[in-house]
């Protein structure tokens, strides 16, 4: 059996965490990240019948049955993964349709997955569903959106439009745009089923004055997705209150679409 700790998917995993916690997205414990692992990997590091423990889960979501997936653990900081994978990281298998998560490596304090597990698995199912090469759903705290979330509209038609005139590679990133969810309560099958929804028809989901929700199918893309949607919240901040005197016009943005091959979410431009 190979050491797990060295696996690709860990360090990957370990890097992103570690990366993340110094871009100041992830104070505390907040933020965490799920990945769905391909079987045949985990065989090769761990021995799939040992079942440390089994956890319910609370939700149901019998697409995901017999999925193995990396997840951070409730109240763990990211800045902390590095130095102990297996107390902050756990690899569970899910079964009884969605109930339980079998725990077969990691939580070695005795923990469990993410508080926000059910709009973790939830937006699997939707993400898969659309996109089979889904694999990471990745939840954090970046500052400039969440601020931007306390001053500007959020219909997403006008907060998507906002962030592709912030930045010209906006549009060719993430052509179907921001999803937005009000202020709701975290940690619930409730806002696990919004997220999960608005997972249908994009990969960014915004949640209001807390942070958002990426998905993708490698770390690499998801955290690139959830970097440039804040980069451009940031540039909104920092021009916000100033006066305007020219921007990307919808215009370009079609030359944008026309130049990159990509489609712009139906009727966001005019
Ligand atoms: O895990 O970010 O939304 C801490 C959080 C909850
Ligand atoms: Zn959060």
């Amino acid at each position: 059996m190979k050491n797990i700790l060295n696996a690709p998917f860990m360090e990957e995993m370990i890097r992103t965490t570690t990366n993340m916690y110094a871009h100041g997205w992830d104070e505390r414990n907040g933020g965490n990240i799920s990945m769905l692992l391909d079987e045949a990997e985990v065989k090769e590091y761990l021995d799939t019948d040992q079942v440390i423990r089994s956890i319910p889960t609370g939700f149901s979501a019998p697409e995901l049955d017999g999925k193995y997936f990396l997840v951070t653990g409730t109240g763990k900081y990211f800045k902390n993964v590095q130095y102990a994978p297996d107390v902050n990281l756990g690899i569970v298998r899910i079964a009884d349709c969605g109930g339980t998560a079998e725990l077969l490596w990691g939580y070695t304090d005795g923990g469990k997955f993410t508080s926000e597990f059910p709009a973790h698995m939830m937006s699997h199912v939707s993400r898969l569903a659309v996109d089979p090469a889904n694999r990471i759903i990745m939840h954090c705290h970046p500052d400039n959106l969440l601020a931007m979330t306390y001053v500007h509209s959020l219909d997403e038609r006008e907060f998507t439009r906002t962030l592709w005139q912030m930045e010209t590679e906006c549009i060719v990133v993430f052509p179907e745009g921001v999803n937005v969810l009000p202020w709701m309560l975290c940690g619930t099958n409730e806002i696990g089923e919004a997220t999960a929804e608005k997972m249908k028809t994009a990969r960014l989901v915004v949640w209001a004055q807390h942070g958002i929700y990426g998905a993708g199918k490698d770390l690499d893309e998801t955290f690139g997705l959830i970097e440039t949607a804040e980069k451009a919240a940031g540039i909104y901040m920092k021009i916000a209150h100033l006066p305007i005197r020219q921007t990307i016009t919808d215009d370009m943005l079609h030359q944008l679409e026309e130049r990159f091959g990509v489609k712009g979410r139906e009727g966001y431009l005019d």
